[in-house]
């Protein structure tokens, strides 16, 4: 049965019917009762393992098939009618040829199989800034996991009405042939298809594909921003709670900031930190003349390895119930989840996330290293009382932030917004196991944004110059590297919930409490401004982490250069000023550190 008499999205769901050839249609009411019955049918058929419901009530593991466990950027495409639209920075393909390539593939694609309509939002249905989609998918994992990451249901249809302007969304399994996997956007007409995977950021299109790579389109044309970036709030001892963004490549520490608890003397004073979001930020200015955000998601889809009560407490509680595990191992002791970093010791027996036996002697990793939880917003412990608040929240600090073994320092401040725009394009980090390719390469990654911008990377930084002059009280710009390393390869930083220590400062800075010493790069703390109290830093290695190697700045300079010049004759002229400002004030030798 129909959800809606939207007659635009009968007419395009009569058609997708006609083309995949389903034996049946079923609508996602988001009523508890039908989820319930499609877990148990996922059991069934093995594409659930359910958990034990005792210490997991609520939880199941996923295995992907191995060849289908991260993004896949080569594979993924922005098909706009010109190709210079989409930029060198993206894959790109005729539309036209695009549409029937996919229908070409789409055809009987769902033979002998079910239809899932899915309506979503993104946001919190019925505010103004809410943006409705229907995925089309053959897959119950994307229906659970989009029910987990996205508000689902009828409320969707009844918001919506018979508006035209939703996301339409097609999502084929196929048989997963990795040669044949498409990621396709069509930011013209705000279409999005999905071939052939049926994992995370390429087929749960709420995320990447939609609240970034089409939302970024939608933003450019109606003045906000959809950016990469977490939201969380600072609560100071006197109760004031500021908002700050930050902008980390995939697997670069995002959901650790959001759920953030800060050391022990500094929780004694009274601070606190709130997660509004940690994947993706939606960004308005506000009638007040601020920068305002909100969370379209519903849900964390986060990276495992790595997570434990003791670096994260406030994700591992958000997946002791309702959750969705992919790719890590079943500690078959007690049929739980284990994965690498959750505690030191690991399980004497396990299935591994390709399903094979496990030993902690077996040469290869239990857990996948892009193996993740999908768990519901409401778990979170640190969840902002702003969460559902649909006029978002105001932001007072961007961060954009990498992995970068030694250039970037532990923080800095940027000028000015222009400075603060082109700190973020030319941020560069090291590759991880997120999207498929080699790991621990370094390469530019603009605001975080290089495998999600859906349209021409110097329109997009243009947008941002754009928006600058916009915002009557714009946030401060930051840059952060948690990733330092001492000359023996190990972290200098301890990182996690220290990073509270560089967040104080950064608060601090943009309420404009206290000063800051004037660098080549922008503005640096005084080494004694960073709060050590309780810290295993020294200040000889606090200095290491602030300094700024004069050498590798003025490789950084041509880096960014070549970069420039490869995005070609669009990159905004600010920009290239900037960048020649910058290196200017090194080879004179302006007070590095
Ligand atoms: P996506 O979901 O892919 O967008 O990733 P993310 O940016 O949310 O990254 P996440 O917080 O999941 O962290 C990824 C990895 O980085 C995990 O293995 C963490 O343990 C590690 N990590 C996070 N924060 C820190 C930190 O402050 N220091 C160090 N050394 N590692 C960190
Ligand atoms: C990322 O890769 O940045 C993620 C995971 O957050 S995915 O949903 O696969 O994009
Ligand atoms: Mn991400």
């Amino acid at each position: 049965m129909n959800l809606t008499k939207n007659k635009s999205v009968i007419s395009w769901i009569d058609e997708m019917t006609k083309l995949t050839k389903p034996d049946q249609v079923v609508w996602i009411t988001g009523e508890e009762e039908q989820i319930a019955q499609l877990r148990e049918q996922a059991v069934a058929e093995g594409t659930l393992i359910r958990l034990n419901q005792e210490k997991l009530p609520g939880c199941y593991l996923h295995r992907t098939d191995p060849d289908d466990v991260a993004r896949v950027e080569d594979r993924t495409f922005i098909c706009c009618k010109n190709e210079s639209d989409a930029g060198p920075t993206n894959h790109w393909m005729d539309p036209k040829l695009m549409y029937s390539k996919m229908y070409a593939m789409a055809d009987g694609a769902y033979k002998g199989r079910t239809m899932y309509v899915i309506p979503y939002s993104m946001s919190i249905v019925g505010s103004p800034f809410a943006k409705y989609g229907f995925e089309l998918t053959d897959s119950i994992y994307v229906v659970l996991n989009m029910h987990i990451m996205t508000r689902v249901g009828k409320s969707v249809c009844d918001a919506l009405g018979d508006d035209t302007g939703f996301i339409k969304g097609l999502h084929c399994q196929c048989n997963l042939d990795p040669k044949e996997k498409y990621i396709v956007h069509f930011p013209e007409d705000n279409t999005i298809i999905s071939m052939n995977s049926n994992y995370g950021g390429n087929v749960l299109q709420g995320k990447k594909c939609f609240a970034l790579r089409i939302a970024s389109n939608l933003g450019r044309q109606e003045g906000w921003m959809a950016e990469h970036m977490l939201i969380l709030g600072i609560e100071n001892p006197r109760g004031k709670v500021r908002y700050v963004t930050a902008a980390f490549p995939s697997a670069c520490g995002k959901t650790n900031l959001a759920m953030l608890i800060p050391p022990e003397g500094i929780l004694k004073e009274g601070w606190k930190v709130w997660c509004v979001g940690d994947d993706i930020a939606w960004l308005r200015i506000g009638q007040d003349g601020r920068l305002w955000a909100v969370n379209p998601e519903n849900g964390f889809f986060g990276v495992a390895p790595g997570t434990s009560m003791k670096s994260n407490p406030n994700a591992m509680i958000s997946t002791r119930k309702d959750t969705i595990f992919t790719n890590v191992a079943l500690d078959t002791s007690d049929n739980t989840v284990w994965w690498e970093g959750m505690n030191k010791t690991p399980p004497a027996h396990a299935i591994d996330w390709r399903g094979r036996e496990w030993t902690p002697s077996s040469p290869e990793k239990a857990a996948h290293p892009n193996s993740r939880f999908t768990a519901p917003a409401r778990n979170c412990p640190c969840l902002s009382p702003e969460f559902d608040n649909p006029q978002g929240v105001p932001i007072s600090a961007i961060i954009f932030g990498g992995r970068r073994a030694k250039t970037a320092p532990l923080v800095y401040q940027s000028f000015n917004w222009n400075h603060g725009v082109f700190m973020g394009s030319i941020m560069a980090s090291e590759t991880t196991a997120a999207a498929t390719g080699a790991v621990g390469v370094v390469r530019r990654d603009p605001m975080a944004m290089l495998p999600f911008c859906g349209y021409h990377m110097a329109d997009y930084w243009q947008h941002w110059l754009d928006m600058g002059r916009k915002i009557p009280h714009p946030p401060k710009i930051f840059n952060v590297n948690w990733f330092r390393t001492d000359d023996d390869g190990n972290f200098a930083w301890p990182g996690f919930g220290d990073n509270m220590r560089v967040l104080e400062w950064i608060i601090a800075r943009a309420s404009d409490e206290i000063g800051a010493e004037e660098t080549a790069l922008g503005y640096e703390p005084y080494t004694r401004d960073i709060n050590a109290k309780g810290l295993d830093v020294t200040t000889s290695v606090m200095r290491d982490l602030l300094s700024v190697d004069r050498n590798l700045w003025l490789e950084e300079c041509k880096g960014a250069r070549e970069y420039y010049k490869k995005i070609g004759e669009r990159v905004p002229v600010e920009l290239w000023e900037e960048l020649e400002a910058l290196e200017s004030r090194i080879n004179r030798g302006y007070h590095i550190r």
